[in-house]
């Protein structure tokens, strides 16, 4: 992971809307701008919606990629096009019998696929999913049936694409003995102020140390193996067709790769089973609730046991477990740091979102049986 500050980034929190109005310009194919406004609640990369006067697809998405956790906007570029274009060849043969879009690049004028601000940014433009809506959290089980169905999708018109073929765009991402290299350094750098939720946090994160390689284990030993994967399969990024309420595609495909399809499973249970959301500040209050995990693997399986082995389904209890504890630790580890990854409001936001997270993993863990049984019922 790289967090050290480029010269040439603005900072993460500065929104440099004059910017994204030039950038805009280089991307609209027709017409005048009409309006530019930020766009939903990504913690890293700045959002913008961009409005057109006139033409047939009078919206587009422009974003300006942060530069400090991606070094390889390239990859990121490559990965949309390889993406794009193998799920619009499986589409095209028989696909999903139902709506289903995922963002595509849109050329900026005078070609190529981004363009390079005055001050270095990267800033590239996508296609928007119109009719559809995408929630902070989990609404009802017909939502998690549907976040379900949406991950079962996105794997499945890809499990035939070879993993190799997809780069890998931020090193380290899904690597938990990482995060704790990079928490121990912090920690050794930084210290900890003493407050009784850092030290809560301090204690969680001991805790759970010994146990944090075991899916990193698991695919070494060859027991599990990469494919690809979404990367971050939160509630967020699934759109939802406003007609029908059905799912109708992915967005935010910046961390497509080859990786476990656990990690996956894991990050969209983590977040799907949290009615409260990750930005509540009730965070006492957190519970992970077993009747949308339910609701979420009976969307999600009937589209996974096309690759889905017999292997694959024992680790997804652990998997969950894992997800939700390596984001509170990397949450922790950015608060500890300063605040120089995830975008922050406060100086003590991500500390808010790391005791979200640590709290719903006492949650899972204390559901264990529970979850396990709902996981062999669903399958
Ligand atoms: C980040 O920027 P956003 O919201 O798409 C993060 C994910 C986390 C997520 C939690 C590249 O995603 O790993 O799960 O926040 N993305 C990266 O909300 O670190
Ligand atoms: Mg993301």
């Amino acid at each position: 992971m790289t967090n050290e500050p480029g010269a040439n980034e603005p900072a993460a929190n500065e929104e440099p809307l004059g910017e994204a109005a030039a950038a805009a310009d280089r991307f609209k194919p027709y017409g005048e701008i009409a309006e530019i406004r930020e766009f939903g609640e990504g913690n890293i990369n700045a959002t913008f919606l961009v409005t057109l006067d006139s033409g047939e697809e009078r919206r587009f998405i422009l974003q300006r990629l942060n530069a400090l956790v991606f070094p390889r906007p390239d990859r990121i570029m490559r990965n949309l096009r390889t993406v794009s274009e193998h799920v619009q060849k499986r589409l095209k043969s028989g696909g999903a019998g139902r709506r289903w879009e995922i963002p595509r690049a849109l050329p900026a004028r005078g070609g190529g696929d981004h363009w390079i601000g005055p001050g270095g940014a990267f800033w590239r433009a996508i296609s928007f999913i119109e009719g559809a809506a995408s929630f902070t959290a989990i609404q009802d089980t017909a939502h998690a049936g549907e976040v379900g169905y949406a991950l079962g999708m996105f794997q499945n018109l890809l499990s035939d694409l070879p993993p190799e073929e997809l780069a890998d765009t931020l090193r380290g991402f899904h690597d938990t003995p990482g995060h704790l290299r990079r928490y121990d350094e912090v920690l050794g750098e930084k210290g900890a102020g003493g407050s009784p939720e850092v030290d809560y946090g301090l204690r969680f994160i001991e805790e759970r140390r010994a146990w944090a390689p075991l899916l990193e284990d698991a695919r070494a030993q060859g027991r599990l193996r990469p494919r690809p994967v979404h990367g971050d399969p939160k509630v967020d990024n699934v759109m939802i067709d406003t007609a029908t309420g059905r799912a109708a595609g992915m967005v935010d495909l910046d961390t497509v790769g080859a990786a476990l399809v656990h990690y996956d499973i894991g990050d969209c249970l983590r977040s799907g089973c949290n009615p409260l959301g990750e930005e509540t500040e009730q965070w006492e209050r957190v519970a992970f609730e077993p009747e949308l995990c339910r609701a979420i693997l009976e969307g999600y399986l009937p589209l996974a046991r096309d690759f889905l082995g017999e292997e694959d389904y024992e680790p997804i209890y652990d998997a969950l477990r894992l997800i939700a504890f390596k984001l509170g630790l990397r949450f922790f580890t950015d608060y500890l740091a300063g605040n120089v990854y995830f975008k922050a409001k406060s100086a003590g936001h991500n500390l808010a979102r790391a005791l979200v997270q640590f709290k719903l993993t006492e949650s899972i863990e204390s559901q264990e049986r529970a979850i396990r049984a709902i996981v062999r019922e669903a399958r």
